[in-house]
């Protein structure tokens, strides 16, 4: 895999924070509930477990989505008058049940968190082997763009189809591992990694398991080290909402999740103050911790949810240009501007920005008369 500067690629993003020239904002037209899966209980917040079982593959609340898909239009527009060039995947029907030969699920979920399933590394896109099976044919939604991508250079790297079946499963309380999937065969989310060019950081979750961690490391090749790094989550499911690197050397955290890293050593890390969502919002997906899940335009620009005061000020004070957009109505679907994204093209190449331990030097050969 490639990952030397490309410049001029159709497909070009090393980092979370290079400038930004082109990227998929995500939809959720069609979007509907996910279907139940005993997996998700560690990270879906109370009551989605009902809500999903009662109405998985039947529509998301129209007004709610409607409000939600108009955030996510207005999205694409702010990062258009910043310059950036935005491509939308295709409206896709996500209502239609569908099966495989081991099991069935009510209908898919939606196209609105491309990162969740892809991943741009250099001038390749990964795609992710998820583990939920509503998701199996979310990436139909990004074939077009895919194609077109690859019809233009890009590399193309889908991960292994995985299969899905019970084996992958940790049934509750049979297991004393901590996370509810096994090692059956690699998954894992886009979302559980974070590119810092040469370097990748990833972290086990429940939908990403140190099978797919050890995939993904092999398939992006020598250039780029994959290194996993410990958080303070019990629910993991994404990094996103744990750190978020804005510029060379500084980086948002979430104040309790993150672990100091030796990786970090030389970066100013900032924490993130506590999310402003109102009360009893809707949320189906996640914490509203997504408050830190926000999309740098470049090493000087943010894009930051609009009520997050606290978040606005904290940045604004370290040097950040916040570009504030409305998107609470989104939140309630599972992210904010991080998740709802993918980078295609950031400037610039490759780079090291994060401490590695030295190498072991290499024995030296001394010379003897018996050598000769
Ligand atoms: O805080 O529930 C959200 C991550 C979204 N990709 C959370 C994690």
């Amino acid at each position: 895999m490639s990952t030397k500067s490309a410049i001029n690629a159709a497909v070009n993003s090393h980092t979370e924070w290079d400038p930004l020239e082109e990227v998929v904002v995500g939809t959720l037209a069609n979007g509907v509930f996910p279907t139940w899966q005993e997996s998700m209980t560690e990270t879906m917040p109370t009551g989605s477990r009902e809500i999903f079982q009662k109405s998985g593959g039947n529509p998301f609340p129209q007004e709610h989505l409607k409000r939600a898909e108009e955030e996510l239009d207005r999205f694409a527009e702010t990062l258009r008058s910043e310059g950036v060039k935005v491509v939308r995947p295709d409206p896709l029907d996500h209502q239609t049940p569908f099966s495989t030969p081991a099991w069935k699920s009510d209908g898919g979920l939606y196209a609105a968190m491309p990162r969740d399933l892809l991943m741009v590394v250099g001038d390749t896109i990964i795609e992710s082997p998820m583990s939920w099976r509503c998701r199996y044919h979310e990436v139909d939604a990004y074939r077009s763009l895919i194609k077109a991508y690859f019809l233009q250079g890009a590399r193309w790297c889908p991960a292994p189809k995985p299969q899905l079946t019970d084996n992958l499963w940790n049934a509750n309380g049979e297991s004393n591992s901590e996370w509810a999937i096994t090692e059956f065969e690699p998954v894992f989310d886009a979302a559980d990694f974070m590119r810092f060019g040469q370097d990748i950081v990833a972290q086990r979750s429940h939908v990403t398991n140190a099978f797919g961690i050890e995939w993904l490391r092999r398939s992006v090749g020598p250039d780029v080290t994959v290194t996993e790094i410990d958080v303070n989550d019990p629910h993991a499911m994404h990094i996103d909402a744990t750190i978020a690197p804005l510029a060379p050397g500084k980086m948002l955290v979430h104040p309790e999740r993150f672990k100091m890293n030796p990786l970090f050593v030389e970066w100013d890390i900032i924490e993130a103050p506590r999310p402003m969502l109102p009360t009893h919002w809707p949320m189906y997906f996640c914490s509203p911790w997504v408050s830190m899940n926000v999309l740098s335009l470049n090493p000087e620009t943010v894009v930051v949810e609009s009520h997050e005061k606290s978040l606005i000020e904290t940045l604004t004070k370290n040097g950040f240009r916040c570009v504030p957009v409305d998107f609470q109505h989104v939140y309630s679907f599972g992210g904010s501007f991080h998740c709802t994204t993918l980078d295609v093209v950031r400037s610039g190449g490759s780079g090291k920005y994060l401490w590695s331990p030295p190498a072991p030097r290499k024995p030296t050969r001394r010379k003897t008369a018996l050598a000769d």
